[in-house]
Parts: structure tokens; sequence; C-alpha cells
């Protein structure tokens, strides 16, 4: 199976023949990657001056914007880069939630957009803890940011101005992973969920699904014999494409390449065309119990992020 589902689109209203558009959605759910090689964010000459890392707080791994608040940060520039880089990432928003709005349609009254943001350090040598190391293989999960259930879904785009691809490797599919790691996870009781929330550890209460999504994002991390073993297939992405994925469901890593612009939007499992497909039914389906808070008034994600 191949991991790249390329999609001819190479402008941000996203058009696509009927046929295209159950394709794009068809291999978006099934875990693949839909992969967009003509589709280019272009910077113009000033922008471009604004991919040093060194404008990037060498504390973050990006600059980031919160599209609701409008607020920038992770920038160490002067008040007019400042300036310069959040126009840039309101547009980058902008583009890839009228990408997002065509392409899938149906999703368009569901999203809920999370950050946008600017990766101009190098991956390959970018020194962390095995839990924040994004060249291990992994699926996506937030420690502080519960999404009882809800998906993540990521644009990026490939904006490096000397021509470097940015080298990706993605593993087994979601059911696979799932079946090596969760018999070793313990569950978590009703208090200790609570007790996350109350102590500000979570921003809402930690539930289930994300109890069992996260442990298995560090299980995954930490296991230097199953990084090792596991079979895994090298992409390559190259400067001016783009792409769209599930990263809640693919396992993925990024090993190499700087200067990537990424948008992330939460969407309920309920809209999904394939709902076999996510993570949480295949996980409730091998619990065989309830994984989410039934909350009514209000989605998770109200606090998410911000
Ligand atoms: O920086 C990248 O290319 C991807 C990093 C990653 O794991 C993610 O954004 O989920
Ligand atoms: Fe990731």
């Amino acid at each position: 199976m191949d991991i790249l589902k390329p999609i001819a689109v190479d402008n941000w209203h996203g058009e696509v023949n009927n046929e295209t558009a159950q394709e794009a959605i068809h291999s978006l759910e099934h875990g693949k990657i839909v992969f967009l090689p003509q589709l280019n964010f272009a910077l113009s000459t000033d922008e471009n001056n604004l991919l040093s890392p060194a404008l990037t707080d060498p504390k973050q791994k990006n600059i980031s914007l919160n599209p609701h608040s409008g607020k920038t940060c992770g920038v160490v520039g002067s008040a007019p880069q400042q300036t310069q880089l959040n126009n840039l990432l309101q547009r980058y928003h902008q583009h890839a939630l009228a990408l997002v709005n065509t392409l899938f349609p149906s999703y368009q009254k569901h999203l809920t957009a999370g950050r946008t943001r600017l990766r101009t350090v190098e991956v390959s040598g970018r020194s962390s803890s095995y839990k924040k190391d994004d060249s291990r293989l992994h699926v996506d999960s937030f420690s502080a940011t519960p999404v009882n259930g809800y998906r993540i879904l990521r644009v990026f785009s490939n904006v490096n101005p000397h021509g470097v691809a940015r080298i990706w490797q993605t593993g087994e599919s979601f059911s696979t992973v799932a079946k090596r790691f969760i018999p070793e996870i313990p569950s978590i009781s009703a208090v200790e969920q609570q007790l996350l929330h109350l102590f500000r550890i979570t921003k809402t209460p930690r539930s289930l699904y994300d109890h069992f999504m996260l442990n298995i994002h560090n299980r995954m991390k930490k296991s230097i014999a199953y990084q090792q073993s596991v079979i895994k297939t090298t992409l390559s992405l190259p400067p001016k494409s783009s792409w769209i994925v599930y990263t809640d469901q693919v396992s993925h890593a990024a090993i190499s390449g700087q200067h990537v612009l990424e948008q992330t939007f939460y969407l309920p499992p309920t809209v999904m065309h394939y709902p076999e497909t996510t993570p949480l039914f295949v996980l409730e389906e091998m619990l065989k119990h309830p994984l989410t808070i039934k909350n009514k008034e209000r989605s998770p994600l109200t606090v998410a992020e911000f």
C-alpha cells in the first residue's frame, strides 16, 4: 500500500471533481497522507528573510499563532518581524482552512482550528527528551490537551527556500500499533482523571481515550527496540508541496528538513465518513469499553491548546 495519495491541486481553493474528492476522503480516513505535490505556499522575499531559526525562541520548537486570539508566540525578533510573522501565519491559517473546507466539505461545520505553526529549526540533531522527539515514530497525543476522541488533522507545507525536502518515515497501521501497545498499558481510575485536571496537569479532565493514546505515543517513542525493528517507509516531501494527514492515526516521524508550516484542526469522530477507521473506534473495539467523557454542554476543545 502506498502511504501517499497524490492529488493534483495547485491552488488553495482546493477545487477537485467529485471522484477525486471521494478518493481524497477515503484515503485520508484510511490512514494515508493526502499529498499535494503542486500546492505551494508562496512566500515573498521579505518573508523568506523571516525563516531564520534565530527568530525562534530557543526554548520552543516553533513559532505559533493562536488563530482565535490572533496572538503569536515563540518569536524573539523585533516588533516589525513579529508583525510580519503574525501576518504570515494568519495567511497560512486562512489558506489551510480554505483548502480543507473545499477538499472535505462535509467537515466544514465541524472543524475547530488549533494552532498555526512555523518550524524553522532543522529537525535532525535537534536534542530533546524522548517524549518530545518527533524523529521517533509516533501517533500524536498531547499530555496537557485532552481531545476526548476528537481527531487531529494537520495540514503541512514545505516552504524551504533552498530546495530541501522534508524527510518523514511512516510505520504500521493504527490497529497494528494499538495491538502491540494496548496490552501493556494499565488503566486509570476516574479519580486519577479528575486529579490531573484539578492540579492543572491537564487543561480538561483526561479521558480514557487520551490516557491510552498518550501511553501509546510515549511507549512507541520510548522503545528503542520498537523503533529499530518496526518496518518503516521513508518519504521525501519536497519544497513547494503540501500534505494533509490524521496524525493521531498515521504512525509518523520527521527525520530531517527545515522550514515547514503546519495548521492543526480538531474534528469530532462522529463526522467521519468511515468511523470504523478512527483510533477511538479501534481502541473501544479492543478494550470493549467506552473511552470518552460524555459532555453535552461543550466541546472538550473549547479550552484546548489555548
Ligand atoms: O515537523 C514535522 O514535519 C512533523 C512533526 C510531527 O510529528 C507532527 O507535527 O505531528
Ligand atoms: Fe507528530
